[in-house]
């Protein structure tokens, strides 16, 4: 599989090769599943250029992720009908992981998830996701597209009953009766953040391996605002670090995406902290392996790194 011209960080060769890297990170510009604001096509190109200013040290975990190897595959068409890049997706995401790679998804719209979640699954046999979002994305069908990033949890679920929504604070009537109706895992930010919110017991409603997808609606303003259909009250930053190294050592996490951040002219914030996530969730993700004795780690200090 072909490498892209810019590597995620600007990482060495030696640490973004393809043969020995142990991540594979999927640029998906591709934004034909929106229904608000434009921009997610050029996500995946401001994200990269926005980690070249990263520093490759992780102060909490003590270690350097990018020394697992780090490959940035080139960018899968944006151009493209939604049944064309859903195959692409597939295929590409299937390849990587028959190599054994991590794989980590930058959209473009949330529709981009369903193939990660497809290869998936069709490796795992059965796999549950977790999405960090605003929306609840269950809808059948919005504006006549199935394949709309309003649906995206809809699609999933037809592949894997396994899911946990978190962070939700915007649905339809219709949406809330089926959670209701079905008693499916969804927990509103109005619930997170209440004082007696259970973290343990929401996670442990959902099995391993467990794919994560992180809409960056989730976050607050003060984080991310450029993401097409923005809704106040999210995450701050140390709240989602926290609820991300909670999912990362309690589950055994197989690949994430990070979606939806349009860029927008005079925000050079928000694409630094989708860059900033995504290293701190293969950090996470590190320390996970090592914890849990999966990988030796050579620079690891003497006892669990987190
Ligand atoms: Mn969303």
């Amino acid at each position: 599989m072909k490498r892209h011209s810019r590597q995620f960080l600007d990482i060495d060769p030696e640490f973004s090769n393809f043969e020995t890297s142990a991540v594979a990170i999927v640029p998906v510009p591709y934004e034909g599943g929106i229904s608000f604001g434009k921009g997610t096509v050029h996500g995946p190109a401001a994200i990269i250029d926005a980690s070249r200013y990263l520093e490759l040290y992780d102060e909490v975990i003590k270690a350097e992720p990018y020394r697992m190897g780090i490959v940035t595959i080139k960018p899968l068409s944006g151009r493209k009908k939604a049944h064309s890049i859903q195959k692409e997706i597939y295929q590409s995401v299937r390849a990587l992981i028959g190599s054994g790679k991590f794989v980590v998804g930058i959209g473009g719209d949330h529709s981009i998830s369903i193939g990660f979640v497809k290869a998936l699954i069709e490796k795992h046999r059965t796999i549950s996701v977790i999405q960090l979002d605003a929306h609840s994305d269950l809808r059948y069908t919005y504006e006549d597209n199935p394949l709309s990033h309003a649906c995206v949890m809809a699609r999933i679920r037809e592949m894997t009953p396994g899911t946990l929504q978190m962070g939700i604070r915007s649905m339809s009537v219709e949406e809330s009766t089926q959670i209701e109706q079905e008693g499916l895992p969804v927990i509103t930010m109005h619930e997170y953040r209440k004082s007696n919110f259970d973290l343990n017991a929401a996670l442990n409603r959902v099995h391993d391996p467990v794919y994560l997808s992180v809409d960056v609606d989730v976050f607050d303003w003060s984080v991310i605002r450029s993401t097409g259909t923005p809704e106040p009250g999210g995450l701050l930053w140390d709240e989602a670090m926290v609820l991300l190294e909670n999912i990362f050592m309690q589950k055994n996490v197989i690949g994430f995406d990070i979606v939806e951040l349009a860029v927008q002219p005079n925000d050079i914030n928000s694409p630094f902290a989708a860059a900033k996530l995504i290293y701190k969730m293969l950090g996470f993700k590190l320390a996970s392996e090592v914890n849990s004795g999966r990988i030796l780690w050579p620079d690891k200090p003497a006892g669990n790194i987190i």
